[in-house]
């Protein structure tokens, strides 16, 4: 498994020396906020290769793109989807040209990762992000009314089967992440990637080895699912491209997130797992609880937690390394 830390962020960058510092050489980077619609006059990709040229100046390699150009307009199967896939399907022959070949996407439209809760106190006051169903009871529908599962999935599979040969040329791999919550739906708009099936469903809509799964351990263990028996079941099909370390305590309805210690996940389990199966692709601490001194402005994203996640994901990643052999 390769370790890598994202950066998201305007001045996430900043993080590179203590990345570096920690012995963790590899970046997860975006190309843009989701919700930006696509400009008349195209995409610019010159800020995507100055930053992965950028990183590669300071000696860390970016290997994987999470969050893609706009794809709004596809996800809800409206007018200009084509242009907005044209669009995607230049981000490949880019992440190709730059050798970054995984490419981590996901099918929630208008309200993407979602949380109602950001400041729940953990441990030791630390402040973690959790998401209660009730905290939603009144909330209105969106703009776009209700938006139904079989929309989604047909513009999944729109979407999957004009992008998946141009992934298969240029030897890109797609994650797909799972909904996150993983409830039915939020103001109207359904979530269909809820269920370790669902995810397979969607690697078998077009199937294709460039087809596969971002496994979000925290999303997954918010399903309920048994998460070390999920990698299992997507490790045998060879369909685990990109991995997310995190955990939770709770349920899809209500659920706080947690130190990675600290969960209701077998860590260890699912670390020798992906070593048992011999995955070598990118891992990456997920959410973590912001630490004192920390403003909270991204949460999930700052930045001390990761000093502990990094640490803590190395001593399993060892451990799990020596005994696999
Ligand atoms: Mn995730």
């Amino acid at each position: 498994m390769k370790l890598a830390m994202a950066y998201f962020y305007p001045g996430h960058e900043e993080k590179i020396p203590l990345s570096l510092q920690l012995g963790v050489d590899r970046a997860v980077i975006n190309v843009c906020s989701q919700k930006t619609p696509l400009p008349d006059e195209g995409w610019d990709f010159g800020p995507l290769r100055e930053k992965a040229a950028s990183f590669q100046r300071a000696g860390i390699k970016p290997e994987v793109i999470e969050g893609p150009t706009p794809l709004e307009r596809t996800k809800l199967g409206l007018p200009g989807r084509d242009r907005e896939i044209e669009t995607f399907i230049r981000l490949l022959e880019v992440m190709d040209e730059l050798d970054i070949r995984t490419l981590c996407y996901n099918w929630m439209p208008v309200i993407g990762w979602f949380r109602s809760r950001t400041q729940i106190p953990a441990r030791g006051g630390a402040a973690v992000t959790g998401y209660c169903h009730k905290d939603m009871e009144d909330a209105p529908l969106t703009e776009f009314g209700v938006v139904t599962e079989e929309r989604l999935w047909d513009s999944l599979r729109y979407f999957l089967s004009a992008v998946i040969p141009e992934a298969q040329r240029r030897g890109i791999r797609l994650a797909v992440h799972p909904d996150d919550p993983p409830v039915r739906s939020l103001r109207g708009i359904s979530r269909i990637l809820i269920s370790p099936e669902a995810l397979m469903k969607v690697t078998e809509l077009y199937p294709s080895e460039c087809s596969g799964i971002t496994m979000c351990q925290g999303s997954f263990a918010a399903m309920g699912a048994d998460v070390p028996g999920a990698v299992r079941m997507f490790a045998e099909k060879k369909k685990i491209f990109f991995s997310h370390f995190r955990d939770i305590r709770g349920t899809a309805e209500d659920f706080r997130e947690t130190f990675h210690d600290d969960g209701q996940t077998d860590m260890y389990r699912c670390m020798k797992l992906y070593y048992e199966y011999g995955l070598d692709c990118c891992i990456r601490p997920d959410h973590v609880p912001a630490m004192p001194g920390e403003t909270n402005d991204h949460p999930g994203y700052s930045v001390l937690g990761n000093l502990f996640a990094v640490g803590y994901m190395k001593g399993l990643m060892e451990a799990a390394q020596k005994e696999t052999k």
